[in-house]
Parts: C-alpha cells; structure tokens; sequence
C-alpha cells in the first residue's frame, strides 16, 4: 500500500468561472494550508448567482460515476467537505458518498450553502432547505450562517435575533449528529459596528464567541473562505477556538485588504493578496467562551 504523506480533502462545491467562491476559494486556501484537494463539481457556471445572466451546467447525473471511479482508485479521503449543491437531488448522493467513503477520524464539513440577509439565493428551490436539513446530519461540522441556521432550524430569520434563540436552535441541531456548529455572520447586540461568529462544541457543552468589526460591504465567497480556512486548521490539529481565531482573522485581512478599492463587490475578496498569510505564524487571539448553560431545551 502507498503511503499518503499529505492529508486528502474531498471538496464537492460548484466550480463557478468568476467571483472567488466555492471551489476557486476552496482549493487554493486549502493547498495553501499543505492539503490535497480532490474536487468533484457538483455544478459548473460561467459565474456564481449574484451576476446576472449566469450559465450553469448541473453535474447530477455524473456524481455517482465520478465517485464510483475514485472507489476503484482506493482514494482515502482525511476529510470530505460539501457546499454548494447543485439540485436537491444530490444530496442524497452526497450522503452516499459519505457513507462509501467513511473512515476512522474523519473530519465531515457540510457547509449548508442556502443563503444569505434572511433570504435564500435565488437559484435554489425551498426543497434544497429539507434535503440540507438531513445532509447537515452526516457532518461532524456545519458552517450555517445566521441566515442558514434560521432556514435550517425552520425558524423566522430577523436582524434583531436573541443570542439564546441562536444558542438553542445551534443545540438543536447538534442533537441531530454535528459536534461542531459553527454560525457565522451573527449580529453583536447593541454593537451594530461588530458581526460574530458562535459555535457549539458538543461533547464540551461549550460555546465559543468570536467577534470583529463589521465592514459595511458584501463580498461573495467570504463564508467559502472561511469555512475553508477553519477545516484546514482543524486539520492541522488546531483545537476549534484556535482554529476560529485563525478563520475570522483570514477573512478580516481579507475583507480589509479589498475593502479600500473602487471595486465590484460580486467579484470577492482579493484572496490572491493574502493567501500568503495562511502561512504566518498564529498571534492574535481573541476568542471567548460564552457563559455555560445549564437549561438549554432540546
Ligand atoms: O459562496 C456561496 C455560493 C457558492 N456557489 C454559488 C453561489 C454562491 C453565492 O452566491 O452563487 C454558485
């Protein structure tokens, strides 16, 4: 048997020609962090679904040949990671291949990609929100963002959230299989300057709390990266607190380092800029661990 001498990431995300999201981000933030990356589009588009007038070939009819030929290769994957999904019906093939391709110690990230700013994206159907919400349950992690976890959690999104609504329905989620629930892009009370991001450790019973400032722009493709970044760091053995810090941190350079331009916002953060300091050693730190609860209803 051959040895694998650097870890295996299996990405299933749209490959989307202009914007720096899914798979554009995905592969070279993950092979920056030192990881293979195995990509199987689940769709392929001339530009992601914020641009007007965009094509899209659904791959559907192909996943199952293309993963079928991956178990005859003897592929072992260290992590599979989903996004994006390109109809409601391969999220059932997406289950399978998780299934076929389940090993010991493997990390299972399912980034419930639905939508954002309390609506679902406009190239999805209501039905991807039932087949996400059974996909979610095969993951040890998810990375919903506010907007997600409300559609996932059948919950009426609203800026004005309470943390312990979120907590709840994070802790309801959990119970369903994820240990890590990770939810981005959460409003900070009183603090309109700041966003966060709360994630639920399950065998710890513990929440963690992120926050940084909140830049007034909207970049495609930032939940990507992030998600991306925190995989990678999990992988290379950073505990979630630390691996958060790192996540939030890359998106805050990334954001701020785009953020100065006249610039379209659909065409992302300037990742190429800052890739280079997924290398850098880890400084700051700025996580908290939010108060326990006892009571949380399941
Ligand atoms: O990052 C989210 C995303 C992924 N893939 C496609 C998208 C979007 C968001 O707009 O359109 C095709």
């Amino acid at each position: 048997m051959f040895s694998q001498p650097v870890k295996r990431v299996a990405a299933l995300h749209d490959l989307s020609g202009v914007g720096r999201v899914s798979l554009t981000a995905v592969i070279p933030v993950l092979s920056a962090m030192g990881f293979q990356v195995c990509p199987l589009p689940t769709a392929v588009l001339s530009s992601h679904t914020q641009f007007p007038d965009y094509r899209m070939v659904d791959l559907t009819p192909h996943i199952e040949e293309f993963f079928q030929h991956w178990k005859t290769l003897g592929m072992e994957f260290d992590c599979i990671y989903s996004g994006f999904l390109g109809s409601p019906a391969q999220a059932e093939l997406l289950e399978e291949l998780m299934d076929s391709f389940r090993k010991p110690e493997q990390l299972i990230v399912v980034d419930p990609v639905l939508g954002d700013n309390g609506m679902l994206y406009a190239s999805l159907s209501s039905e991807m929100i039932g087949v996400m919400q059974r996909l979610i349950n095969k993951a040890y992690m998810i990375t919903p963002n506010i907007t997600e976890l409300c559609l996932l959690s059948d919950v009426k999104y609203s800026t004005s959230i309470r943390l312990n609504e979120i907590e709840e329905m994070m802790f309801a989620l959990a119970q369903k299989g994820p240990r890590y629930v990770v939810v981005t892009s959460v409003p900070v009370e009183n603090h309109p300057e700041k966003t966060s991001v709360i994630a639920y450790e399950a065998e710890a019973n513990r929440f963690w709390k992120l926050s940084c400032d909140y830049m007034p722009a909207s970049y495609p493709g930032t939940g990507d990266v992030f998600t991306s970044v925190l995989t990678g760091a999990l992988l290379q053995g950073d505990s979630l607190p630390i691996a958060l810090d790192r996540a939030t941190g890359f998106i805050l350079q990334g954001v701020r380092a785009t953020f100065g331009y006249q610039y379209d916002a659909r065409q992302g953060i300037l990742l190429e800029r800052v890739l280079k300091y997924l290398d850098a050693p880890y400084q700051t730190s700025s996580y908290q661990m939010l108060p326990f609860r006892q009571k949380i209803k399941s």
